[in-house]
């Protein structure tokens, strides 16, 4: 066998293990960019090897392998697959060459809407009563799933209004809404049973169920997006026509579907789109351009098996591979160990990421992510990049489990970890640089003593260079050292020191949220502040009556208590008073002002300033109750940056969506 012959045999064999792995199992081994790069590793051999082409290979079908238990269905229309363009100018090539085979000058009007990752179906329709339904399979035969499609709510049994043709082949993507994923995970789950690894392939299993049952109660929905064989009946000319035909006949469509003119109108809606590609409530990995008008269409017809008149524009995959080169842990403010996955860097998502927490040491064990091993990285919308799994065929000899250090790393003080908790400690408390670091950084925050100028790195170099110990060490600083710093020199020392007086005049809310107390947010520092209403009173109150805060708990009133119970706490509150910290005095605030009584609120998204805990304190604060699925009784969705499918489920409900602007307008 020549090189080029065993390249392609290892390609194929490797393909035929993921499709098997993907189509038959239900259980993808490798995300669906690396199966995309070794498709075309194997068709750039192919190309360069014509004579190795066969026509079992890979590259000679459009997707798919029939079960042998479903019977088969020959599709009359084959089901095409669709051209795929990544960047900007593979999609004005497209144009250009649609202009250019239709001889037009003037913008082609064009179809577009998202490209569903679910699975294309097909279903036939005879004197409006449905007959068959069936998948792909390789785009010529598909598996006849009519039973299973029959379950579906919306695929109609019968289709209605007038001029139905007598023979109708509609053409959909069966789907899963990412609401409907996590619900039926969380029952596989509770259930003991294995979980499905995303939306697409939960559709997948479902809808290739041997028993329809089965099928009837997953979440399964679908959008129609074109026509297979037609016969006896008038459609219109235009394909936007042809769907809301579709839509008069019972069928529903996509209500992202947008008509637009040109080039500069496909980028457009590639880019509106994609804004809302992390909000939307399926997923989505491309949008598809068509051309609108039925004869331009007819007239560009087709290249092997995808149409001209078509392409798919798609967005940065979400989910990529790559290994890991480290996992090491951080030391955050309050000692908690947090381990970190070094990564060697990849492009996902839009952004080339080169870590990811593992949040703690159960979610470590539960993945056993391990040193050398490739991983399957996922990043959608802004959320930060999370390891969805290890992938264990990649997994090199010789690995050994990541377990969580007995002392710590920056420190070596010991490592605890309190029964029933996730997070584990560095016990070094003020000892510890790293917890030192973070709890200056902490203190210099703009929602805490807003030291203007005094960044994580800066913070990380005065602690290096032995400047400063403990927040109270930057009321102590002079210009001179400073501007010794590397990197900082004379003007921006004098400007740092300046910041550094500015904040000595303070709030006492400020000043308790800066010292960083254990479950001590925002909210709960304002909270304390207004009950008792002077530092000394909260120093000296009891647990019991810190309790007596509206919505502190007795986990946050021993958090309180213990933090002032240990002396050098209160030394450097001392020290920090004796720099010139000061605050006015303050009125005991223990209203009974609560303008969220009744109301029952939902949170979801990234709020811009308010973490989670402090947004929920202040709802409570404000006799409100949160509670975490939109239903009909929600009154408000609190919604930040990218909302997921609680903003949709309340646009549907028609809950008042608001923000956090409108709540502290609200409470204020
Ligand atoms: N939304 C949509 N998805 N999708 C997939 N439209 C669409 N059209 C397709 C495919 C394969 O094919 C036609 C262009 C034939």
């Amino acid at each position: 066998m020549t090189e080029a012959a065993a390249q392609v045999k290892a390609l194929r064999d490797t393909l035929a293990r993921y499709d098997h792995r993907y189509y038959v199992l239900d259980d993808p081994e490798v995300p669906d960019a690396e199966y995309d790069r070794t498709l075309h590793a194997l068709k750039r051999l192919e190309a360069a090897h014509p004579t190795l082409v066969t026509p079992d290979s890979p590259t000679q079908r459009v997707s798919g392998t029939p079960l042998k238990a479903f019977g088969e269905v020959t599709h009359r229309v084959p089901m095409l697959s669709l051209d795929n363009a990544f960047a900007d100018d593979e999609v004005r090539g497209f144009d250009r060459r649609v202009r250019e085979r239709l001889e037009r000058d003037e913008p082609i009007v064009y179809h577009c809407e998202p490209k569903l990752d679910g699975l294309a179906v097909t279903l036939r329709y005879e004197q409006g009563e449905l007959t068959v339904g069936a998948t792909r399979g390789d785009g010529a035969t598909g598996e006849d799933i009519t039973q299973n499609l029959r379950t579906l709510p919306g695929v109609p049994l019968r289709l209605r209004g007038e001029g139905v043709p007598s023979v109708l082949e509609v053409r959909g993507e069966v789907f899963m809404t990412q609401r409907g994923f996590e619900r039926l995970n969380a029952e596989a789950l509770a259930r003991g049973d294995k979980a499905f690894v995303n939306p697409r392939n939960a559709a997948a299993g479902s809808l290739r169920q041997l028993d329809p049952r089965i099928t009837a109660q997953r979440p399964l929905e679908i959008f129609f997006y074109g026509l297979g064989w037609v016969e006896g009946g008038a459609l219109p000319k235009q394909h936007g026509e042809v769907l809301a035909a579709l839509r008069a006949f019972g069928l529903r469509t996509c209500p992202e579907i947008r008509l637009v003119k040109g080039v500069e109108g496909l980028l457009a809606y590639y880019a509106e789109i994609g804004a809302k590609r992390a909000s939307l409530p399926y997923q989505i990995d491309g949008v598809v351009y068509k051309v609108d008008s039925l004869e331009s269409q007819r007239q560009l017809g087709f290249v092997a098996r995808a149409p001209r008149w078509a392409v798919a524009h798609k967005y940065p995959a979400e989910e990529e591979m790559t290994t890991v080169r480290e996992i090491e842990w951080q030391v955050g403010r309050t000692g908690a160990l947090t381990p970190v996955a070094r990564l060697e860097p990849v492009f996902v998502g839009g952004v080339t990421v080169s870590n990811a927490t593992l949040h703690n040491v159960d979610e470590l064990t539960r993945k056993d992510v391990r040193v050398g091993d490739t991983v399957i990285l996922r990043r959608a919308g802004d959320v930060i990049p999370e390891v969805v799994r290890v992938i264990p065929e990649r997994r090199p000899a010789h690995t050994v489990p990541s377990v969580l250090p007995g002392v710590c790393p920056v420190c070596g003080s010991a490592v605890a970890r309190v029964d029933g908790e996730a997070v584990a400690r560095c016990t070094g408390g003020w000892l510890c640089p790293a917890q030192r670091k973070e709890a200056i950084k902490h203190f210099a925050h703009r929602r805490a003593m807003d030291i203007e100028g005094l960044g994580d790195k800066l913070v990380e170099q005065l602690v290096d260079s032995e400047l400063i110990a403990r927040a109270s060490d930057l009321y102590r600083l002079t210009v001179d050292p400073l501007a010794a710093l590397d990197r900082l020199g004379a003007k921006s020392a004098a400007n740092l020191i300046a910041s550094i007086d500015h904040s000595r005049a303070t709030t006492l809310p400020r000043f308790l949220f800066a010292l960083g107390i254990p479950n001590v947010g925002e909210a709960t520092a304002l909270a304390v502040a207004q009950h008792f209403a002077g530092l000394e009173a909260i120093q000296a109150a009891s647990a019991e009556a810190i309790m007596a805060v509206p919505d502190v708990g007795p986990v946050v009133a021993a958090s309180i208590r213990a933090f002032f119970d240990e002396p050098r706490n209160s030394q450097e509150i001392e020290a920090l008073i004796a720099g010139g910290v000061h605050w006015p005095a303050m009125e005991v605030v223990r209203s009974a002002h609560q303008p969220l009584a009744g109301k029952t609120i939902v949170l979801t998204g990234t709020l811009p300033t308010l973490s989670r805990a402090d947004a929920e304190a202040l709802i409570r604060q404000a006799g409100g109750k949160v509670t975490s699925s939109v239903t009909k009784k929600t009154d408000y969705l609190l919604a930040g940056e990218n909302a997921g499918s609680k903003l949709a489920r309340a646009e549907e409900l028609k809950v008042l969506v608001i923000s956090q602007a409108d709540l502290m307008a609200f409470l204020s």
